[in-house]
């Protein structure tokens, strides 16, 4: 049985691919830090992960990023055959105002990792996801794996850092260690702060009637957005390549914030531009215009392919909300 360590196992990404790998018979291991709720909704309500924690096959571990001794002391207790390291601040709008925190835990926390790799497993496998971001405004679209770098937000700037180690980790040490130049993925199970999972929840609570507004920053921004369990997949084809190598996983179209705010709204049948409203709060110091990835490389050596239209991907994540609004209205009613 294979034992993989996931970080980030209770973020969108991280919840996939526990599930997609238990599925597979693996043993999964989690890092989890320490908070003063435990709250794992997205782990919580997965009958996959219910049933692998039952009999043993998921299990989580306290650790920070922050915390070197943590993570020496984590990969010698599991000793995994495979880390999938997708812990870390995430937010572009939030590495502004915690740029510190941000190169610390999706940068340094990188380095701590790879280094307690490098000396407990040094045979065991290693995953980053990286991001488009990297590419800043980019100088050529579509973007693929030999584009130009030029980071414009600390996020990308730690996670440019964390690429750069993964490339001399594998050159220097000749560990296993990959990325996933990875573009923007979507589900239900996003963050709500992310622009994708804020619409189509305001969209389903305006129809619901209970919001009037949805509050956005810059509308015009166009972005590459896939299918967040489609990148999942691509995560472990990376993984289980017969080589180490870096490759972009995205949809190679691009639609816009306002493409997105249309087709959700109407999902619900009501006109978006009747209900956003700017607001300069969620508009950043620096914004890139447009993102588009070219994932011909991970086509041609591995197989994978984005599967889900950015049409689908709305509807479902609409969907998705107003089915919540739902279980929320008839759990009240019960309550009551
Ligand atoms: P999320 O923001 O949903 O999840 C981030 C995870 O990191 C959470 O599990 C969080 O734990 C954990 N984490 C944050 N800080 C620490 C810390 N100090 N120590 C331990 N764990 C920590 O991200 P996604 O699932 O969307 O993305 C996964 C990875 O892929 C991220 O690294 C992201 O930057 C990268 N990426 C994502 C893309 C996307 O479109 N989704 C595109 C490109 C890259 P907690 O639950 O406790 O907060
Ligand atoms: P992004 O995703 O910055 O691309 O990073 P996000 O959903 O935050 O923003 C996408 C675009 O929407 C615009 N926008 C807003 N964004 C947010 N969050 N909130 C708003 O109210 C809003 N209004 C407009 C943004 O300016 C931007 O142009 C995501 C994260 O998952 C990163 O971790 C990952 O690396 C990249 O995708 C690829």
């Amino acid at each position: 049985m294979k034992r993989t360590l996931i970080t980030g196992i209770t973020g969108q990404d991280g919840s996939y691919l526990a599930e997609a790998l238990l599925s597979a018979g693996h043993e999964v291991h989690g890092l989890v830090r320490q908070s003063s709720l435990v709250q794992r909704s997205r782990l919580d309500s997965l009958p996959a992960c219910a049933a692998a924690r039952a009999d043993d096959r998921l299990k989580l571990h306290y650790a920070d990023l922050t915390d070197s001794s943590s993570l020496h002391w984590l990969l010698r207790q599991v000793m995994p055959d495979e880390i999938y390291h997708l812990a870390g601040q995430s937010h572009v709008k939030v590495s502004f105002d915690l740029p510190e925190y941000t190169a610390e835990t999706t940068g340094l926390g990188t380095l701590r990792l790879l280094e307690a790799m490098r000396q407990n497993v040094p045979e065991a496998r290693f995953f980053l996801a990286a991001t488009s971001e990297i590419f800043g405004e980019p100088t050529e679209s579509p973007q693929s794996e030999t584009t130009p770098v030029a980071p414009v937000n600390p996020y990308a700037a730690a996670k440019l850092y964390a690429l750069n180690l993964v490339r001399i980790y594998r050159k220097a040490y000749g560990l296993f260690a990959c990325a996933g130049i990875l573009f923007n993925h979507e589900s239900p199970r996003r963050g709500e702060s992310f622009v994708t999972r804020k619409i189509a929840r305001g969209a389903a609570r305006i129809a619901r009637g209970l919001e009037k507004n949805l509050h956005l920053g810059t509308l015009s921004s166009r972005r590459d957005w896939g299918w967040a369990p489609d990148y999942v997949e691509g995560m472990r084809a990376i993984l289980g390549a017969p080589r180490p190598d870096d490759f972009v996983l995205a949809t190679g179209t691009t639609r816009s914030v306002g493409d997105f705010c249309d087709l959700a709204f109407r999902a619900v049948g009501l006109d978006y531009r009747d209900h956003v409203v700017r607001d300069a709060e969620y508009v950043r110091p620096v914004e890139i215009s447009e993102t588009r990835g070219d994932a011909g490389k991970a086509a041609r050596e591995l197989g994978w392919r984005s599967q889900t239209p950015f049409e689908e991907l709305v509807r479902r994540m609409v969907d998705a909300e107003l089915a919540a609004l739902g279980e929320g209205d008839a759990a009240r009613r019960e309550e009551l």
